[in-house]
């Protein structure tokens, strides 16, 4: 009887026999070469235009390669991302690509996939490098360059502005990793490049429309001096264009609005005046995810972290750009 790797750990981990015939894994476990696999992928919701962009792009990619994928949404649950993750390592599956939903829950998750000799790949989002370590506890993080996303938007509202307006932050979700590096970026660049600009209030509207209207709305009832708005994600922005018109201010000329994502509302919303610039942050995922993993089985080496390109969005563009926006 042929016991597999993953069988023989998953069964008997832990047991000193175990350990003498499979060393525990000190890096990344193997992927057998073969033409289809088994994946896995966790979502973190499917609130929002980007989560729904980002699945599409993936079950697309896996039907395109003949992979069969166990698909799960964690509902804005991290509690439930890492219960998704334990039910695809009992399901056997050969890899898991993973976008978690915060930095550190998610951890048990990425290790429990090590222990039972699976490889994830992180996407989108990433986790406590201080609690993992890529190319070590998982093969990779493909993904934006979050930090940089904040600091382009952050540039280009000093340059449109000349250094100058009061700035109310609309955060997203809390401990999740671009809402993190957004926020480093845009209010480190902010600090350093216009020292007369303030950041009034920062709170997080958890990347959804609705939240992102309702903390707009107090937060500019409490700063009515407020001219800016810088929103992590387009869903939060355009709750925030409902917020400034319900106060009795025009978006684009009283409150300038800024964000990330490029979704195709949030491009339309330049066009019309109501958003002044948005970076980019490409939630079409799923071809560069799967080419990392048959890469990875074919025996190439696998860069720890992998940044995809941003496109940026201002009047100068977002007509002709609009077609291409998700
Ligand atoms: C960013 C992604 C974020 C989007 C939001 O890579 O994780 O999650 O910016 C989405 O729109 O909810």
């Amino acid at each position: 009887m042929i016991i597999d790797r993953r069988t023989l750990l998953v069964g008997t981990v832990g047991s000193a026999a175990a350990l003498a015939i499979w060393p525990a894994f000190a890096a990344v476990p193997p992927l057998k070469k073969k033409d289809t696999y088994k994946v896995g992928f966790a979502q973190t919701e499917s609130n929002n235009p980007w989560r729904l962009a980002q699945t599409a792009s993936m079950q697309d990619e896996a039907k395109k390669r003949g992979c069969q994928l166990v698909y799960t949404d964690a509902a804005s649950s991290a509690a439930k991302q890492v219960a998704d993750v334990n039910s695809m390592i009992a399901q056997g599956v050969d890899f898991i690509f993973l976008a978690p939903r915060e930095e550190k829950p998610l951890i048990p998750a990425v290790m429990a996939a090590k222990k039972a000799g699976i490889p994830v790949l992180l996407i989108d989002r990433s986790v406590d490098p201080s609690l993992a370590k890529a190319g070590e506890d998982y093969l990779a993080f493909v993904g934006s360059n979050f930090i940089q996303e904040g600091q382009r938007v952050a540039e280009w509202l000093i340059k449109t502005t000349g250094g100058k307006g009061k700035i109310l932050e609309l955060e997203g979700t809390i401990g999740a990793s671009p809402a993190n590096d957004r926020k480093k970026g845009f209010d480190d660049a902010i600090k350093a490049g216009a020292p007369d600009m303030v950041i009034l209030a920062s709170q997080s509207g958890d990347f959804a429309r609705d939240k992102g209207r309702q903390v707009a709305e107090t937060l500019l009832q409490a700063h009515s001096d407020a001219t800016i708005i810088y929103a992590h994600n387009d869903e939060m922005a355009l709750g925030a264009i409902a917020a400034v018109e319900a106060a009795g201010k025009v978006p684009g000329k009283d409150i300038l609005i800024v964000s990330i994502d490029g979704e195709k509302d949030g491009v339309q919303a330049i066009v019309d005046g109501k958003i002044g610039a948005i970076c980019e942050c490409s939630p079409h995922f799923g071809p560069k995810a799967f080419e990392i993993m048959y890469s990875y089985a074919a025996g190439d080496k696998i860069p720890p972290v992998i940044i995809n390109p941003d496109r940026f969005y201002d009047a100068s563009n977002a007509k002709e750009m609009l077609a291409s926006a998700f």
